[in-house]
């Protein structure tokens, strides 16, 4: 395997509307595989669908340029969770010392959950001829307090969760450092190995769902990911094959 090192050259801005979008404008530009930007803060932090991100001071906001050999949709879609195992295993490692490790698990399609509340999400992004960029947000140290009202009792941070303040630069690296594992790994042996570590680690698969997406509305149960990183649905004896949407876990 070639290993592949992503994190540099790292740019670091204090404030910037979205670390997508600067790094956008970089990818334009020529910037190689493995340029990240990460903001301290970021004013018009963006989520799917024109949803937005909250991005005050304490978390880890950043874009990583990666130049795929395609950037077809299900390039983008398996990449998203390419960055949902590699934020769910660093988040692994940085809690291993604890008595009790938080419970971490990938909610299909681009969320990391901790304890049961989201930590961090993932924007896949196609950026034209052909880069893709893969905007992570994660909540570090950042205090529920300080993160809207609708979102804070949805949400947690490591640093709450671990119990005390989290390292930024050293949590960085471990993230860097599975990041460049698993896109290495997409890259040389396709999604297989990602898709089995997202069937471990998922909070969907074999628990009742409701699907809403942009076309369509569902309750069934989730069985599985397919091979283009789609979530499969049962509702009674009938398979729906699920490309976007949000997914909740219904409690019975
Ligand atoms: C996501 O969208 O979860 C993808 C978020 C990606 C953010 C990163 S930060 C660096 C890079 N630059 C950007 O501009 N974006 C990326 P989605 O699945 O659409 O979820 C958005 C929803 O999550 C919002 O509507 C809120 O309900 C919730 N939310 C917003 N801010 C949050 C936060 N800090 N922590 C937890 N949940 C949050």
């Amino acid at each position: 395997m070639t290993p592949r090192r992503l994190g540099r050259p790292l740019i670091r801005l204090e404030t910037v509307d979205s670390t997508n979008r600067a790094a956008a404008e970089l990818a334009g530009q020529g910037a190689a595989e493995g340029t990240v930007v990460v903001a301290e803060v970021q004013t018009g932090g963006r989520g799917r669908l024109g949803r937005s991100w909250s991005s005050p001071r304490g978390g880890l906001w950043l874009t990583t340029i990666l130049r795929p050999p395609a950037t077809a949709g299900e390039t983008v879609a398996t990449l998203a969770l390419v960055g949902g195992v590699a934020v769910a295993e660093a988040v692994g490692r940085l809690t291993s010392w604890l008595d009790q490790p938080p419970e971490v698990r990938v909610k299909w399609p681009n969320d990391v959950h901790l304890n049961g509340r989201k930590l961090a999400g993932i924007l896949g992004q196609v950026c034209p001829p052909d880069a893709v960029l893969l905007g992570i947000g994660l909540n570090l140290n950042v205090s529920p307090e300080e993160l809207p009202f609708d979102v804070r009792s949805l949400a947690t941070s490591l640093g709450r969760e671990a119990g005390r303040f989290m390292d930024p630069s050293a949590s960085l690296e471990v993230l860097f450092a599975e990041l460049s594992h698993w896109y290495g790994r997409w890259l040389d042996e396709g999604f297989a190995p990602i898709r089995r570590r997202c069937l471990d680690l998922s909070a969907t698969i074999g628990r009742p769902v409701r699907v809403s997406g942009p076309d369509l509305e569902l309750e069934g149960e989730a069985v599985d990911i397919m091979d283009d990183g789609a979530l499969l649905v049962r509702t009674g004896g009938r398979d729906t094959v699920v490309r976007s949407g949000d997914v909740s876990v219904r409690t019975q």
